[in-house]
């Protein structure tokens, strides 16, 4: 899979990038990343991306010039085109489940007010958030869309184990984890994880995940 982004911020992608299961997918050609600085895409002597809008109000929208070259530019026959938005449907792992198996994306990060309507109208596919509260930019929800396909990329997440049992693959929160040692603070780890017997293991992580997911998400077991 192939992921370019177009961002007025570049560099704040190169770090968490090389990192982790993003860096370890990348480097193992699982996914390719491509950051692009839409001021590259800018045709005047100060590479300006943004202006006032029309009809007045407070803040800048994103020129559109600069984001139809660099998409012109990077668009095949089997792109989609999201725009990172406050305005989409909130990312869920369904939706990375779908896009997983995508062969290009080109992912658009807004600033300030968001882009030109023209953008939206005449190049994005959809738009997608985070969820309902404000930030500056889209840069940090595409590297959370990013993060997420990277790691259902196969062969990024060694344990194929610990994709099947993702918190949400199957509407469900995570059973609780424990490490050495045996005690810590005067607390002990569970005895039925030193008992050995696979199954009674099996069944308390089961129930644990009930229970857990009904004390602190109990929308995700009512039905629709
Ligand atoms: C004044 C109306 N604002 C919409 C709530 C304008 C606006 C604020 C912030 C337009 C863009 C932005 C920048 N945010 C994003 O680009 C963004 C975002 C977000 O702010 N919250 C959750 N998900 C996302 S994805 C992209």
């Amino acid at each position: 899979m192939r992921l370019d982004v177009l961002t007025i911020f570049p560099e704040v992608f190169e770090d968490y990038l090389a990192t982790s299961i993003t860096g370890r997918a990348i480097r193992a050609g699982r996914l390719r990343v491509g950051v692009h600085d839409l001021r590259d895409y800018t045709r005047d002597r100060h590479r300006v991306t943004d202006d006032y809008p029309f009809g007045g109000g407070a803040g800048m929208v994103m020129k559109p010039e600069p984001i139809f070259r660099a998409v012109d530019k990077l668009r095949r026959k089997s792109s989609r085109v999201i725009l990172m938005s406050p305005q989409g449907p909130k990312l869920e792992q369904a939706w990375f489940a779908a896009k997983a198996k995508s062969r290009h994306l080109i992912v658009i990060c807004g600033h300030y007010r968001g882009v030109d309507q023209r953008v939206i109208d005449a190049l994005v596919d959809e738009e997608v958030s985070l969820g309902d509260y404000v930030l500056s930019g889209g840069e940090l929800p595409a590297l959370v869309l990013v993060d997420g396909l990277a790691r259902l990329q196969p062969g990024a997440v060694s344990d194929a184990d610990s994709l099947a049992g993702d918190s949400f693959s199957d509407g469900l929160l995570d059973y609780p984890h424990f490490t050495r040692p045996r005690a810590f603070k005067g607390k002990r780890v569970p005895a039925v994880l030193l008992s050995g017997n696979h199954q009674r293991i099996r069944d308390w992580r089961d129930e644990m995940r009930q229970k857990t997911t009904a004390l602190k998400r109990p929308d995700l077991l009512k039905d629709e």
